[in-house]
């Protein structure tokens, strides 16, 4: 085997990438010397007197100037992030529409690396603001990277990627003040939405809860732009990828999220890595949606325009694949901060379109790829492909590390060496599309409506997805202090619904609008509401629930509780009056995972609070109280038993929620589960669904239900402080 060693002079292992840290090795600097005192500089100093420190210390200066330049530009766009790799295997071949081996060979599992973002903060910003979310999946196949760089949300606030720029400088923060962070609510933002009509599609699906999900493994990815996939005839289908979650698609609650950002700004990351780590693996089914290419000028909308879904009544998806994340990564900067995409890397088989915005895409991802790490990058671990590759002429450049043996650094050459593959050897050919057409800036007729599809997003939503696009609406353009920019939105949101702009305009105090500035024809569609994205069984795996207790409480109900809903994969966490230990009424103590104060309600998905006489406690402690209060005001399941009934009826305090009486075993309302009785028999579980009967079931059903929105349609979310 290759070493290092001097004495017996071989070198060959030096470029070894991933290194095992074993607990023994010394501290050397990078050039290998041995340090044997890290923590002080080299100075001139005695007993008494501390004298001047010396710049001939190579190992301080070393380290230092090291450090100086540890952080490398954040990404433009997408800076906060994080990652984790997985694999995609395929359970159907596509082999009719692609030759693409990653799309048609049923056999194999591709490794991927999968990266989620949000587009507007900078890299210390918090995950759970409201945004796009980034889902950007890199597939290691057997000829080459692919590279899906897709977002949340199926549509994109622009047509042509001249104008990305403009955009992105509109939402990010203002250049006199940089404020606001994290926010698109701002006067610039809402600006550029105005002077361009169509960004309203977009702008619809950013308002929506989809702009704030619960969870990374909750969200649906979308490849957005059109690509095409070419099979062994060379016939050519248009092509959109679709990603979705098996857990069904979640978000949170805006308070929530508002409060997250303070509370946990890491909250989406974490809850990725817990997942993973626990080996509750996230999946997502993959699917395609084709137009053969005789079809593209079928429809009302132009298919390579990016501000348009393809409606699924039209382009059914099929779903041929399965991607799973299973394995984080062993260090944040080499692996995810400098993971790096590019639209344009495709492999035989899937092809490019004429998308404006794509086309742009594909020039500008390689650019900012190598300001950001160099024209080396795709050197690096996460980037570099894992079948062979190799290109005599891509050569030197900074931190160029791959050493090639040979005296050849050109093509054609006297040897052949590094010869082109043609397609039957696996060559990649692009599609020879026809061009005919006047050289001149500009698209073509049908990007020119931009207001349909819109209305038929809004149409599509459930009542209560349109009441938080009202609030999102209402919250954005309050924080816009110029009349004209909040004056003119308001009246154009009419263009998409009257009803949404008056109740906006009267919140805002814009332009309520008497008349709709374009009649809602009424249509809705499929796929567009998040509700129509449920897991396929009731599942409570990985949603984070609360146990609240104090000294005194019950220990039988405590760990019947815990147990059962951790046997239902869920994460369950004991947060008590004190970490140092809390004690039950018959004297086992139980060291809880958190204490009151260093934890919030809008961590969990749910809260149970057993019975005992630790209410009394719990009554007088504020966190404890306003916890419940705040997961009724988030829609959260609550449950209690026994001497628990009493306690949460006072924190919500609305005679609409029926809590338990003392003759009753179990009533649930409003989302709200409460019983009395023996443990054994109140937390048993055996069948979970809407009519189940046990306390314990029906509080797993309840929050497999994720929220109960029907306090908030009947106002009593509204009426209890959040
Ligand atoms: Fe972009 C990053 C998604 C349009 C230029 N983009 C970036 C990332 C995602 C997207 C997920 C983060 C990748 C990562 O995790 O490293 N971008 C999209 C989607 C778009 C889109 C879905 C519309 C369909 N982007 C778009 C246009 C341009 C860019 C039109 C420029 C013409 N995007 C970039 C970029 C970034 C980027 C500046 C910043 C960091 C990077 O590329 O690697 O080049």
């Amino acid at each position: 085997m290759a070493t290092n060693s001097e004495s017996d002079g071989k070198f060959a292992d030096m470029q070894k990438d991933t290194v095992e840290f074993d607990g023994k090795q010394h501290m050397t600097t990078d050039y290998g010397l041995k340090i044997s005192d890290p923590d002080h500089w080299l100075r001139v100093h005695s007993e008494s007197n501390t004298g001047p420190t010396l710049l001939e210390d190579q190992i301080a200066r070393e380290k230092i100037m090291r450090f100086d330049h540890e952080r490398i530009p954040e990404r433009v766009v997408h800076a906060r992030g994080t990652g984790a790799f997985g694999t995609f295997k395929l359970y159907e071949s596509a082999e009719d529409v692609t030759t693409a081996g990653v799309l048609t060979d049923t056999s194999r599992t591709t490794p991927l690396f999968l990266r989620f973002s949000t587009v507007q903060g900078s890299k210390g910003s918090a995950d759970t603001v409201r945004d796009v979310r980034g889902f950007a999946v890199k597939m290691y196949t057997s000829e080459g990277n692919w590279d899906i760089v897709g977002n949340n949300i199926p549509v994109f606030f622009i047509q042509d990627a001249i104008k990305f720029p403009d955009l992105i400088h509109s939402v990010k923060p203002e250049p006199h003040n940089e404020v606001p962070q994290g926010q698109s609510a701002h006067n610039n933002f809402w600006d550029f939405v105005y002077m361009h009509s169509e960004t309203t599609h977009m702008n619809y699906w950013q308002m929506s809860d989809r702009a704030i999900p619960r969870s990374y493994r909750m969200m649906q990815g979308f490849g957005v732009n059109t690509y095409s996939l070419i099979n062994r005839d060379g016939k050519r289908h248009f092509v959109k990828f679709h990603f979705t979650p098996e857990l069904g698609v979640h978000s949170l609650v805006w308070d929530e999220a508002l409060k997250i950002c303070g509370q946990d700004p890491d909250f989406h990351r974490k809850d990725l890595i817990s997942a993973i780590e626990a080996g509750h693996f996230p999946r997502w089914k993959f699917g395609l949606q084709l137009i053969p290419e005789e079809n593209k000028d079928d429809f009302d909308f132009d298919i390579l325009d990016a501000t348009k879904v393809w409606p699924e009544e039209l382009v059914p998806i099929r779903y041929i694949g399965e991607m799973e994340l299973n394995r984080n990564v062993d260090e944040f900067f080499p692996q995810t901060e400098q993971a790096a995409f590019c639209t344009s890397h495709i492999v035989p088989g899937i092809d490019f379109s004429d998308d404006p915005l794509l086309q742009g895409r594909n020039f500008s991802y390689f650019d900012t790829q190598i300001s950001r790490l160099g024209p080396n990058w795709e050197e690096l671990p996460v980037n570099r492909p894992v079948c062979p590759y190799m290109n005599l002429v891509n050569r030197d450049g900074a931190m160029r590390h791959r050493i090639t043996k040979g005296t050849i650094n050109y093509w054609p050459n006297r040897f052949e060496a590094n010869p082109p593959a043609s397609p039957a050897q696996g060559g990649f050919t692009s599609h020879p599309g026809k061009q005919i057409g006047i050289k001149s800036r500009g698209l073509s007729e049908k990007f020119n409506e931009h207001y349909y599809q819109a209305q038929t997003f809004y149409n599509s939503l459930s009542q209560i997805e349109k009441i938080h696009l009202a609030k999102a609406f209402s919250f954005e353009l309050d924080h816009c202090d110029d009349p004209i920019v909040y004056k003119r939105v308001t009246e154009r949101v009419a263009a998409v619904s009257l009803e949404l702009a008056e109740a906006v305009a009267k919140n805002v105090g814009g332009e309520a609008p008497s008349k709709a500035l374009k009649a809602n024809k009424g249509q809705k569609a499929k796929g567009l509401s998040q509700f129509e994205y449920q897991p396929t069984k009731p599942t409570i795996a990985t949603r984070r629930i609360a146990i609240l207790i104090a000294d005194g409480f019950d220990y039988s109900s405590y760990t019947t509780m815990k147990e059962v809903l951790e046997a239902h994969g869920a994460f369950v966490f004991t947060i008590g009056a004190l970490r140092s230990g809390v004690v039950s009424e018959d004297g086992q103590k139980v060291i809880p995972d958190n204490f009151f104060n260093g934890m919030r309600s809008t961590l969990f998905d749910a809260v149970f609070v057993p019975g005992g006489k630790h209410v009394s406690a719990l009554a007088k402690n504020g966190v404890a109280k306003f916890w419940i209060t705040e997961s009724f005001a988030h829609l959260k399941a609550i449950a209690g038993v026994n001497e628990a009934v009493p306690f949460i009826e006072r924190q919500i305090g609305l005679e609409e929620v029926k809590l338990a009486d003392a003759d009753s075993t179990v009533t649930e309302s409003y989302g709200v589960v409460t019983g009395h009785g023996d443990t054994a028999s109140i937390l048993k579980v055996a069948d979970i669904g809407p009519d189940s009967k046990t306390l314990a079931e029906q509080f797993i059903w309840h929050v497999s239900c994720h929220r109960n929105w029907q306090r908030e349609l009947d106002g009593l979310a509204d009426q209890i402080a959040a």
